[in-house]
């Protein structure tokens, strides 16, 4: 198991400071617009970006390498798909290369026919295609939400393979495994594990969750589980098990570490009236939006952010700026139901000096996002969906 990927998710106001002083430390006195980094974020020829005072200078987002964590620049969100290159990844053993002339689908379990389908038989199943963004559970403020993209996928669903499969009446939980391997020690026992999530039947039954093979009309990247990951549209990131290879149906919930033991957000909930700490596998996004980017054009400036949630459809997204009055942002609002939706806000008149920044969203229902202090007590890491405000400084 990786540390490194285990720092990156760590999350406290602790370590949030220390990378602050550390990036301040390393960036003082640089010359900001002259980073390479600032070419790649996407500005238009009359567009400069203006740096957020609550990130180091120097916030560099590491490229993409071979087995790691991967976080893109927040800051360089500006069009609707996230580019395969940039894209976060995340995985918890390694990245196994899998060899597609042989490789083989399995659904097994509780059905009437198990199945074994190479690439070309999945392949030729009736077609799928959605746009899906998602982020990792542990995204959050401390690496300024970069854990996070949003892409076209195609596949076919995991409903009609079920189906073909013919799940019997006991069949309760859908698991899906992953090829990548690694060790736990469960008790004190040293086991080899394969990553493995699952899923109730009746989300498992969703016509939106699909397996996919194609990543913004290229086929599915290595880093993003090749040649075949599940998607489930509208929940976080670790639902998506990549590499995968083993469906497999059962009569009673899987309790593998990524369901069971970890992505579980402890927190306190009234629960039928009585006050519980509940343990809950992260499942569905919680309703969130979040400022990643801000431009100056002449004298007006434009504010970025994103919004995920579940795809209940949104009814506003608002910016407040200086503890103002909420002032609508806007969104596309014929974007994919489980896209994610850029808002812009354009702030004219910015003043020179000091600012605070926040957007919340509202959903059809009426959920409001909620500000840090409404969060439910939670101390564990997963589900950072509180508002979250941004400084800068207008010069
Ligand atoms: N096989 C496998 N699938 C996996 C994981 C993993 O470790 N192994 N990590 C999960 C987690 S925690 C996340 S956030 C997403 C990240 O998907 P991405 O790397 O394509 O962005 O993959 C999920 N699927
Ligand atoms: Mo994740």
């Amino acid at each position: 198991m990786s540390n490194h990927k285990d720092s990156i998710l760590n999350e406290s106001r602790q370590d949030r400071r220390e990378l602050l002083k550390q990036g301040l430390t390393l960036g003082a006195g640089a010359l900001v617009a002259s980073s390479p980094l600032w070419s790649q974020l996407a500005m238009a020829a009359d567009e400069t970006l203006v740096p957020f005072s609550d990130m180091p200078p120097e916030y560099i987002a590491p490229p993409v390498a071979p087995g790691a964590t991967h976080y893109l620049d927040s800051r360089g969100i500006s069009a609707f798909y996230t580019s395969n290159a940039d894209f976060y990844i995340v995985q918890h053993y390694n990245q196994p290369a899998v060899d597609v002339a042989t490789y083989k689908l399995r659904v097994t379990g509780l059905v009437n026919k198990t199945l074994e389908l190479d690439m070309a038989a999945i392949r030729s199943r009736p077609k799928v295609e959605i746009d899906a963004g998602f982020e990792c559970g542990g995204n959050s403020p401390r690496l300024f939400q970069g854990l996070i993209g949003n892409a076209r996928w195609v596949g076919t669903s995991l409903k009609g393979l079920l189906e073909e499969a013919g799940v019997k009446p006991d069949g309760i939980e859908v698991v899906c495994y992953g090829r990548d391997q690694g060790t736990e020690k469960i008790r004190d026992i040293d086991v080899e594990q394969n990553f493995g999530r699952s899923l109730h039947i009746n989300d498992a039954m969703s016509p939106d969750v699909l397996v996919v093979y194609e990543m913004n009309g290229e086929p599915l990247p290595l880093y993003h589980g090749a040649p075949l990951r599940l998607l489930v549209p509208g929940w976080y990131g670790v639902a998506n098990v990549k590499w995968l290879s083993q469906i497999h149906v059962q009569d009673r919930r899987f309790m593998g570490r990524f369901m069971g033991r970890d992505y579980v957000t402890l927190s306190k909930q009234d629960i039928g009236g009585e006050i519980r700490w509940e343990e809950r596998s992260v499942t569905r996004i919680r309703l969130k939006s979040a400022i990643v980017r801000v431009t100056k054009s002449g004298a007006s400036h434009k504010i970025t952010g994103f919004v995920l949630n579940d795809g209940t459809p949104l009814r506003a997204v608002e910016v407040s700026i200086d503890g103002g009055p909420w002032q609508a942002a806007t969104f596309d609002r014929n974007a994919g139901k489980y896209s994610w939706k850029l808002f812009t806000y354009q702030w004219n008149n910015a003043k020179v000096g000091e600012h605070t920044l926040v957007s919340r969203v509202i959903d059809s229902n009426g959920q409001v996002q909620a500000t840090p202090e409404e969060m439910p007590e939670k101390p564990t890491r997963w589900e950072n969906y509180a508002q979250f405000p941004r400084k800068i400084k207008i010069a």
